[in-house]
């Protein structure tokens, strides 16, 4: 059926109501620092960076340079069997920076391929170390994880599930998720009840008996769920667990990586080390599609047995460590260390946060939630009209007030950028102000 608008007809666009869309566009064909420029010419300012992506800000002209000058001296090169140089000191720079022991990298293009890859390597660990029975993978409720079938599968987000619940990946749990909003609504930072949550992992030990569990995934904060910063102690509790039974604890970063947390890893912030981290988004500040999945010494060792002319993990991508890639990876490494950015999101922590949850007071507020320069505002739905609220701030957002806001139903997602002026993201705070004050 035609959307009424011809132009637009032949493309399908992910995740969006492609109906209502079609019918008044919104179409960006600029970017630089903060703002967009859509087609009409306004300038919109950006409170999401990107989708996660773009923490220093669009067209970083850093990163632009790199990529330029990249395409133009090696513009692909297979990586198997030959490779290429760049993603060579990209591997090394991330894990310089990762945590230590972890000290391998392997690239996908994606959150969701460092999903999968994740999950993948895994089960690779467990059976090269003769241990094959470990096949079961547990995720959490409400947790994303990607779009593919194994990130799926361990994901929680039901309408993500539904139509294919009987295809998921068999040997799939889940623990509980840590949203509690009678007990800690309105909390600034991490929850201080909750940690006994994680205890929810020694309910799926004993039911499968831990020996048959392969690996657990979590994000650090949940974040496409509408922003669950863990509770207190939680994560290290997660963790105990996964040691005392010999289960591998997978970390998704692909959102809390690199300055979100104003820290390199949400690892570090948490002090709590994983076994496997994956990453994207920010690996290239958006610029080039680029995922990674580092690794603890211990998981790639075990591949590294058997004999040496043998490929040890029969899985890659055409585009893992595509050189272009590779060189705005490096280029956004630079950039994030030449301008402290991780330091100066660290520094916006607390000014994002008061902003936050200066709407507590709200009619439409039911939660404000946040850690680092991760935020939601959540309102309560209309009784008639679940997810109206949220979607007319969206549009109310960006054409009344110039401004891009995210929003997952009801609940405002904020990701500002990790180098954001103060005084814009006040400013921004301010429009989303006037829009909710209209809202029925
Ligand atoms: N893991 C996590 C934790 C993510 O946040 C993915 C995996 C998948 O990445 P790709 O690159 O395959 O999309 C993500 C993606 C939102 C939102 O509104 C967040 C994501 C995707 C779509 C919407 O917060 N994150």
């Amino acid at each position: 059926m035609s959307s009424g608008n011809d132009k637009l007809d032949a493309y399908w666009m992910p995740f969006t109501a492609n109906r209502d869309f079609k019918m008044n566009p919104r179409v960006i064909t600029g970017a630089s620092g903060h703002y967009y420029t859509s087609q009409d010419g306004s300038k919109l300012y950006d409170t999401f960076s990107g989708l996660w992506t773009s923490g220093v800000g669009h067209c970083h002209p850093k990163i632009v340079e790199a990529v330029q000058k990249q395409v133009a001296e090696l513009d692909y090169c297979m990586t198997f069997q030959v490779t290429n140089n760049k993603a060579i000191e990209l591997a090394e720079k991330v894990t310089g920076i990762a945590p230590e022991g972890i000290d391998h990298c392997f690239f996908t293009n994606s959150g969701s391929e460092s999903v999968d890859t994740a999950l993948k390597i895994a089960l690779g660990y467990h059976r090269a170390r003769g241990e094959g029975n470990r096949t079961r993978l547990i995720g959490r409720e409400r947790g994303y994880h990607g779009v593919n079938f194994g990130g799926m599968s361990v994901g929680g987000i039901v309408p993500n599930r539904k139509v294919f619940s009987a295809n998921l990946i068999p040997g799939v749990d889940h623990i509980r998720h840590t949203h509690d909003i009678k007990r800690s609504a309105f909390t600034r930072g991490l929850p201080e009840q909750g940690a006994e949550l994680a205890d929810d992992l020694e309910r799926l030990c004993a039911l499968h008996d831990g020996s048959n569990i392969a690996a657990v995934i979590v994000e650090p904060v949940a974040g496409s769920t509408g922003i669950l910063p863990p509770p207190v102690a939680y994560l290290k509790r997660l963790r105990e667990i996964c040691d005392q039974h010999g289960i591998l604890l997978i970390f998704d970063e692909v959102i809390t990586a690199f300055g979100r947390l104003g820290t390199a890893f949400a690892a570090d912030r948490f002090d709590v080390t994983p076994d496997i981290i994956t990453t994207a988004k920010g690996l290239t500040n958006g610029v080039i599609p680029m995922g990674a999945v580092l690794v603890r010494d211990s998981v790639y060792d075990a591949f590294m047995q058997g004999p040496e002319n043998m490929i040890e993990l029969f899985h890659g991508y055409t585009y893992s460590g595509h050189p272009v890639a590779a060189a705005a990876g490096l280029a956004t490494m630079q950039v994030y260390e030449d301008e402290g950015i991780f330091e100066q999101a660290n520094g916006l922590e607390m000014h994002f946060e008061d902003l936050l949850h200066s709407f507590a007071d709200h009619k439409h507020v039911i939660d404000v939630r946040n850690f680092g320069l991760m935020g939601a505002i959540e309102m309560a739905p209309r009784d008639d009209a679940p997810g109206a609220r949220g979607g007319e701030t969206h549009k109310k957002c960006f054409w009344d007030e110039n401004h891009i806001v995210r929003n997952g139903m009801d609940t405002l997602q904020l990701s500002p950028f990790l180098n954001s002026d103060p005084d814009e993201m006040e400013q921004s705070f301010n429009a989303i102000r006037r829009v909710l004050d209209t809202l029925e």
